[in-house]
């Protein structure tokens, strides 16, 4: 990795694109997923998804919320970030012109948590600037990659030969590597399975919490299996136990849930609570925190990569812009639209080529067309927020 970290990265900060927002749309959209994902909170079979749209400049600059319709993974839901949208951000968004970036971070910050409603509105903003300035989402941020590196997230299999089926799958489609969600009773077996069949892959596990400390027995039982990282195996709000796992495991600890800022990253460096980062942008509460993160990690040589949360292509194609920054060396959880849904809300799709990568769009603003007309036979319910004296 490149050493000389004063890259002055070419971010949206000046205040040369002032403009006024007129009108944000929240709308919530059901997809059905291919087949049921299982982590150790539960399965679900369909995504309700919050989709967010901003109008200004005479364009539209759309975002994603990532939050689930329970508050399991965090405490947001479908329903917290509707109601924080409407009532708090929305009016400080409509209240004046915005200039940049750090101005739309700034007048979130007095809002505490939330962070999944402040990203999809962060990402909506930023397409928009993006459009305003004939510009990639990825140029816009400081990207690099023309491409980058994917892998695959599979949820618990109902057997162990289904999950080596799926294994097989995704492998042959290409994905660079493969991550296997974990909880008691679904871990040290089953990874050895998955390795004794495919002794050179990059392979990971993730347990989205569902350990204590006192199981580092199992924890240490992965250590035999090489494995790229073990995600999350503790609280979503702990780095102190996290450390002390950290120091009795050989495997890297990735955390993900809780990486919630810029701030309790450097903390979780500083206490060696992980020694790799899952960055995604609705956890950490939009663009601002996550370049901070990366920014962060980059400097420090911790490699980050980007998460997913089953998005429509609309988040995915925010992702995808994020993971083309210098310091994303290890594949993200960015799978091809077909992954997930039927038929995604973008044209054209997410697809991952044969050797496990996705291409970055060069072209201005998401890359994608947001397929409106699919959108709204979808929808389940729209709210419109406008300035007050608008007349429109
Ligand atoms: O922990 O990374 C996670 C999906 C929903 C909630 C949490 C997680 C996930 C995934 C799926 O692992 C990643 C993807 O979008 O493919
Ligand atoms: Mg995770």
């Amino acid at each position: 990795m490149q050493t000389d970290t004063a890259v002055a990265l070419p971010r949206a900060r000046s205040g040369f694109d002032q403009f006024q927002v007129e009108q944000i749309e929240v709308r919530t959209v059901r997809l059905r997923l291919n087949e049921p994902f299982e982590t150790s909170f539960g399965s679900i079979d369909s995504r309700l998804i919050v989709l967010v749209s901003l109008e200004g400049n005479g364009l539209t600059g759309w975002g994603e919320v990532v939050a689930a319709e329970a508050p399991r993974y965090s405490y947001e839901t479908v329903g917290t970030a509707r109601h924080v949208i409407r009532d708090y951000l929305a009016p400080v968004i409509l209240a004046q012109p915005l200039t940049d970036l750090d101005d739309l971070h700034a007048r979130f910050a007095p809002f505490r948590g939330h962070n999944m409603a402040k990203a999809g509105l962060e990402l909506a903003y930023m397409h928009l600037l993006a459009q305003t300035r004939k510009q990639s989402l990825s140029q816009l941020i400081g990207g690099t990659r023309p491409a980058i590196a994917v892998g695959v997230s599979l949820g618990i299999q109902p057997t162990v030969d289904q999950l080596l089926r799926r294994v097989e799958q995704y492998l042959a489609l290409g994905y660079q590597r493969i991550k296997l969600k974990i909880k008691p009773g679904w871990d040290v077996a089953v990874v050895r399975e998955v390795r004794r069949r495919h002794p050179n892959i990059l392979l990971s596990v993730d347990a989205n919490s569902a350990y204590r400390l006192e199981d580092v027995a199992e924890l240490q039982a992965l250590d035999e299996f090489d494995l790229l990282m073990i995600e999350q195996p503790l609280d979503h709000d702990d780095l102190v136990d996290h450390a002390k796992i950290q120091s009795m495991i050989k495997t890297p600890i990735c955390l993900d849930e809780s990486i919630t800022s810029s701030r309790c990253a450097r903390q979780a460096l500083e206490l060696g609570s992980c020694q790799i980062i899952n960055i995604k942008i609705g956890r950490v509460g939009g663009y601002s925190e996550a370049l901070a993160i990366h920014d962060l990690c980059y400097a420090k040589e911790i490699p980050v990569w980007c998460g997913g949360m089953l998005e429509s292509g609309i988040g995915r194609a925010h992702n995808i812009a994020l993971a083309s920054l210098p310091g994303f060396t290890l594949p993200g959880d960015i799978s091809a639209s077909s992954r997930y849904f039927a038929r995604d809300v973008i044209v054209p799709p997410v697809t991952v080529s044969a050797n496990g990568t996705v291409e970055v769009p060069q072209s201005p603003g998401l890359g994608f067309d947001v397929d409106l007309d699919y959108l709204s036979t979808h929808t389940e319910n729209v709210e419109r927020i406008k300035i007050k004296n608008s007349t429109t």
